[in-house]
């Protein structure tokens, strides 16, 4: 192991569809790395557990309503009050896997018709992950798989303008892996993929900020 003080944990990010798999895999990514010694920690947003996040899961679960912005703000909000802590762990040496970041933000609020730029502004500052993972699936495929929760969101048309707004946000460092595989092939190329980026970030690989 690398021991320069420089030496610290990766930020990875799953984004993708509703049912493309993130959480499943978020989790088995987790187990890998773990049963390979490295200290890691499985972060999700919208983290519900905080008051910000409670706001967030009344409003998904269509217990309240809230102007588009509004909720847009509140989801960046959401990162923000994780964000000191989120580089503690990373210095600390911690790997983090997180399901959804601010490119979900992006996406679902720009499907709803919200300028994209105006979207990416309250992001700018949070940390850049090291490895953005996208979860590819199409829409129609997404939705065969069933168990779309009924929260706000989770209906195939919102979730085709989601895959088209991905698709604008989607830059070439983005890592794409067919999530229409057998679960154990794109848990195996997600091994792969992540295991550089844990390497490097050991080595010392500088942290950033959004936006790039
Ligand atoms: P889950 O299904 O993963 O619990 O997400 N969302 C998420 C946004 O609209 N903006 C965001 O910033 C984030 C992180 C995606 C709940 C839903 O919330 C959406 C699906
Ligand atoms: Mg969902």
């Amino acid at each position: 192991k690398n021991c320069s003080s420089n030496s610290r944990g990766a930020l990875i990010v799953l984004e993708g569809l509703d049912r493309s798999g993130k959480s499943s895999q978020s989790s088995r990514l987790v187990s890998y790395l773990e049963s390979q010694g490295h200290a890691v920690e499985l972060w999700r947003f919208p983290d519900r557990n905080t008051s910000v996040g409670q706001m967030i899961s009344s409003y998904l679960s269509n217990k309240s309503q809230l102007d588009d912005h509004t909720i847009h703000l509140l989801f960046s909000a959401n990162r923000w009050e994780k964000r000191s802590v989120m580089e503690a762990k990373l210095k600390a040496g911690v790997n983090l896997i997180v399901d959804r970041y601010s490119y979900s933000g992006v996406a679902f609020s720009s499907a709803k018709g919200l300028d994209v730029e105006w979207c990416k502004a309250p992001e700018v500052g949070l940390l850049a992950p090291d490895l953005v993972v996208y979860l590819d699936i199409l829409p129609e495929k997404a939705s065969e798989r069933g168990g779309y929760g009924g929260e706000r969101y989770e209906q195939l048309e919102f979730q085709k303008k989601v895959a088209h707004c991905y698709e604008v946000l989607r830059d070439p460092s983005w890592k794409i892996i067919d999530a229409c595989q057998p679960m154990e092939e794109v848990e195996k190329q997600l091994q792969e993929i992540v295991w550089d980026q844990v390497v490097a970030c050991q080595k010392g690989k500088p942290l950033f900020n959004l936006w790039r």
